[in-house]
């Protein structure tokens, strides 16, 4: 079955969380998943089956109330799973490695692209900005003459991640056979982008100093699933009461395997140590399709 936009969209709206969208940390993924399954409710009903006939119904006087409701379900992780394996795929192919940039909003994502762009040198960059709303990032980031395709989740149910179909849809309006690299900004959010597979190469979690020690452990799931934790702002350090040591041992209970970096947008501090994590992790993918 296609992920049907529309019909996602009617079920994400207004809370922003789509159908079989359920966290794994708090609950088992829906097994039952893509199945319509019919269920009569009537009020003043009780004890009718689904067997009832409808003239069984019309015989009982309160039946006539009955309503009907289909209820669709649909695994909507499963379906991004498998979109999303196929663009991992296509960018294979393509010899194209895709970041995925994940934190929560303000932490520094947009910032860390206008002052990564400037700094790559002869690598062929593109980025995908996701928003719920508003091409605000995209007009940032058109000054630095890269490729920036703008999605917004809104039209489509104001999701709170993006998910591997729409990136899918917004790569295919990147000129892939000319770039290295695609900067995927996902939508502001320490728990839904780490669900989605977007068929990227890595993924990178950013936090900011401002945020508080405590979020790899409240937020676990995103720590987990990221190759590299970028701990951002840290130009604000002298102004805080923020324990450095006690986040990175946190990052580290969370997942020993985590690479840590901090930075600076404003200021610079610890940006080479992210573009030489960059052009590693780039350099060792290249080798790895030749
Ligand atoms: N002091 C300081 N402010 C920053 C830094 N990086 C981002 N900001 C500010 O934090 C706010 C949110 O940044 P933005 O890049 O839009 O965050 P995003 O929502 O994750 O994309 C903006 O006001 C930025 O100017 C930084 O390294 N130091
Ligand atoms: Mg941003």
């Amino acid at each position: 079955m296609k992920f049907d936009r529309e019909e996602a969209a009617r079920f994400h709206r207004g809370h922003g969380k789509p159908p079989g969208h359920e966290h794994p940390e708090h609950q088992e993924p829906v097994q039952e998943a893509r199945h319509a399954e019919l269920r009569t409710t009537a009020a003043g009903a009780a004890g009718a089956t689904d067997t009832d006939t409808a003239d069984d119904a019309g015989a009982q006087g309160p039946r006539k109330a009955a309503r009907t409701e289909i209820e669709v379900r649909f695994d909507l992780l499963d379906e991004n799973r498998r979109d999303a394996a196929s663009l991992r795929e296509r960018l294979r192919e393509q010899g194209v490695f895709a970041i995925n940039l994940m934190s929560s909003p303000g932490a520094g994502k947009t910032a860390l692209l206008e002052a990564t762009l400037p700094r790559l040198g002869a690598i062929r960059v593109a980025v995908l900005e996701g928003d719920i709303e508003t091409s605000a990032d995209a007009e940032r980031l058109a000054p630095f003459g890269v490729p920036v395709v703008q999605i917004n989740t809104g039209p489509f149910g104001g999701d709170c991640h993006l998910p591997a179909p729409l990136v899918a849809d917004a790569m295919e309006k990147l000129p892939l056979s000319k770039l290295d690299l695609v900067f995927i900004e996902n939508v502001g959010n320490l728990v839904c982008p780490a669900e989605f597979d977007l068929g990227e190469a890595r993924k990178v979690v950013l936090l900011s100093v401002t945020e508080g020690e405590d979020k790899p452990l409240k937020y676990p799931l995103i720590f987990r699933e990221s190759s590299l934790a970028l701990i951002t702002k840290i130009d604000l350090l002298p102004h805080l009461d923020f324990d450095l040591p006690r986040l990175e041992e946190n990052l580290r209970r969370v997942n020993p395997e985590l690479r840590v970096v901090q930075l600076s947008a404003r200021s610079g501090d610890g940006l080479e140590d992210w573009l030489k994590w960059l052009s590693d992790e780039l350099g060792e993918a290249l080798r790895a399709s030749d």
